[in-house]
């Protein structure tokens, strides 16, 4: 069975795909599988090639290719779910590569319901580098990935042994945010504020401004080229504005 839904993925223009039988897969801050769907036996996951797009400084390009790679990804977990329960009559449920996300005060919207890191490592898709991505042994870490949840009974794919990353130091002294100066941990917040620009905080510093003005200078701020770039920012969702942890990664260049 684990051929045949291999075969199936990498028809699709998959690039790899690993399978974790789901008591392998352990992601200390993520909620239990089973409270997603009861009888959770596996996870596959489907590891895609990013495109040479995140290279440019032109970061309507960058993002544009990211944009291409979701959908592209998502139209992969849709139809890899369809194909379990055509052929299987097994239960499946898609794992977003982004978001949605929980938003709470706690979280700040930075943790997935299922943490595709874990996921990947533990289906035998590489190993966590210095930069706390996920190194496959041929895409390096230009990858991304999306998973299925499913209750098919599945052995998990040996792990990657050997360390991927070989701690160059490159993924560090090119973060502009500084958010990687700590082992083992991204500061997230200091990722996302140099990362996304125009995300949450700025458009909740734009609103709470815009509510405090008087009318004449309310109206100045929304012609604004600033208020473009938050509605922009707004419909395209996460639009990052840095790759720089994947691009001066070397491995697998
Ligand atoms: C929310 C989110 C973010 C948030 C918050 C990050 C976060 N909390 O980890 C922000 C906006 C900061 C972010 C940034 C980025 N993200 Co992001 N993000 C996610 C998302 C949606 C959820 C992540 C999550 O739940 N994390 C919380 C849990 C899992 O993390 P954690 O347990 O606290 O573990 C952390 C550390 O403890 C450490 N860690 C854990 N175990 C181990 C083990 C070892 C050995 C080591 C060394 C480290 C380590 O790594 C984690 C990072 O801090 C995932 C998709 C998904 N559903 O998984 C994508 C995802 C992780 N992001 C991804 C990417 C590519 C990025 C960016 C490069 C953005 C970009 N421009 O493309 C940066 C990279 C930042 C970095 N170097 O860490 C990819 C990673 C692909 C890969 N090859 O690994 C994912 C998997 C999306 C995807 N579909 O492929 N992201």
């Amino acid at each position: 069975m684990k051929a045949e839904i291999k075969k199936f993925a990498l028809g699709l223009g998959v690039d790899d795909v690993g399978i974790v039988a789901a008591p392998d897969y352990k992601s200390p801050r993520s909620p239990d599988l089973q409270t997603i769907l009861p009888g959770t036996k596996s996870l596959i996951v489907l590891a895609y090639k990013s495109l040479s797009n995140l290279e440019t400084e032109n970061m309507q390009i960058a993002m544009g290719g990211r944009l291409d790679e979701l959908e592209f990804t998502r139209s992969c977990n849709y139809r890899m779910a369809r194909f379990l329960d055509r052929e299987f009559k097994a239960k499946a449920m898609t794992v977003p590569p982004s978001y949605p996300l929980y938003m709470s005060y706690e979280t700040k919207g930075t943790l997935g319901d299922v943490s595709l890191r874990h996921a990947a490592v533990a289906a035998g898709l590489g190993n966590f580098g210095r930069h706390n991505l996920v190194i496959h042994p041929k895409m390096g870490t230009r990858v991304l990935f999306t998973a299925l949840i499913t209750n098919l009974d599945l052995p998990s794919d040996s792990p990657v042994s050997e360390r991927l990353c070989t701690d160059c130091n490159a993924c560090v002294e090119n973060c502009p945010a500084g958010a990687l100066n700590e082992e083992g941990k991204t500061d997230d917040m200091k990722c996302l504020k140099n990362s996304q620009p125009y995300g949450i905080g700025s458009a909740i510093r734009f609103w709470t401004k815009f509510a405090e003005s008087p009318t004449e200078e309310q109206k100045k701020m929304v012609k604004d080229v600033h208020y473009w770039r938050l509605y922009q920012a707004g419909f395209i969702g996460f639009q990052y504005f840095c790759f720089n942890c994947i691009k001066s990664c070397p491995i697998g260049q």
